[in-house]
């Protein structure tokens, strides 16, 4: 569809103020919001690769994320049209380290449209305002953590340590997820949930709320 090859490309060039318009171009033609971020998550794996190559460099990175955040932001009304009974309370974050926040905000975003209400704490945050946010929220039944850099994937288990010598481990229950996290990573660091993308970490928090 020439729409979304555009999206890829715009999104892949960092071209914010385009991104957006073909999002709602994409929307007005009946494409599926699902196909549509798949084309803004494809250009974004794209500019991974050519930065793993030394193709280019943390710049373009940064502006392909802006791009992407824009069309993002026309998408989340569709997105998230769950319509859905509300469920309960969690909060979400990029752990401590970590600025990568693209990811987390899809999470929040299909999480929401499960009828959660989901505090974002934001990105690179330290294990003590995560329980510093529990102790605050008794009704927060969830913590969502986010980790996109195998540097940063130590601190999921720094944050969860910490909620357990808070004694707040009974508390909540907690999501875990990023590119290079996994089932056997979330297992062994005491997770209770790992899920590879937003869609299903949506499917699964309502579980933890039944
Ligand atoms: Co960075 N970066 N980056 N980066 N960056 C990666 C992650 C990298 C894979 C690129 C590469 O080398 N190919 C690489 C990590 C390598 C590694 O650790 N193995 C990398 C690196 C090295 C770095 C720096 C160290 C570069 C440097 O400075 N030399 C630096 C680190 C900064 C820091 O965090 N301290 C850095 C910086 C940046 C920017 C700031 C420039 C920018 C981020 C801007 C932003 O987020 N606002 C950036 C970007 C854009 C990327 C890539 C290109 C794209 C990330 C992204 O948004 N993907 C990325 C390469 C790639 O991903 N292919 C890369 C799209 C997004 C939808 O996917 O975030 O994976 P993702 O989220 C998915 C799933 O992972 C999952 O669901 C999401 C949606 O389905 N998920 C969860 C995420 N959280 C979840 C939580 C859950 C469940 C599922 O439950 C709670």
């Amino acid at each position: 569809m020439a729409v979304l090859d555009d999206l890829r490309e715009k999104t892949m060039k960092g071209k914010r103020k385009e991104t957006g318009p073909l999002v709602q171009q994409a929307l007005d033609e009946g494409i599926d919001p699902q196909e549509i971020l798949d084309a803004m998550i494809d250009a974004m794996g794209v500019i991974g690769d050519r930065f793993s190559k030394g193709e280019c460099f943390v710049p373009e990175m940064l502006v392909a994320a802006r791009a992407m955040s824009a069309g993002t932001d026309v998408l989340k009304p569709a997105m998230a049209a769950g319509g859905a009974e509300p469920l309960g309370h969690a909060v979400i974050g990029t752990v401590k380290g970590d600025m990568h926040d693209i990811g987390k905000n899809l999470v929040r975003m299909m999480i929401e449209g499960k009828g959660v209400e989901i505090d974002d704490l934001g990105v690179d945050v330290p294990p003590e305002t995560f329980v510093e946010y529990i102790k605050d929220h008794p009704e927060c039944k969830v913590v969502c953590l986010s980790a996109l850099l195998t540097t940063t994937m130590p601190a999921l288990e720094e944050t969860i340590k910490a909620i357990e010598d808070a004694g707040l481990r009974d508390n909540v229950k907690i999501m875990v997820g990023g590119a290079p996290v996994t089932q056997e990573f979330a297992d062994q660091i005491g997770a209770d949930a790992y899920t590879p993308d937003a869609g299903a970490a949506a499917e699964r928090i309502a579980e933890f709320y039944k």
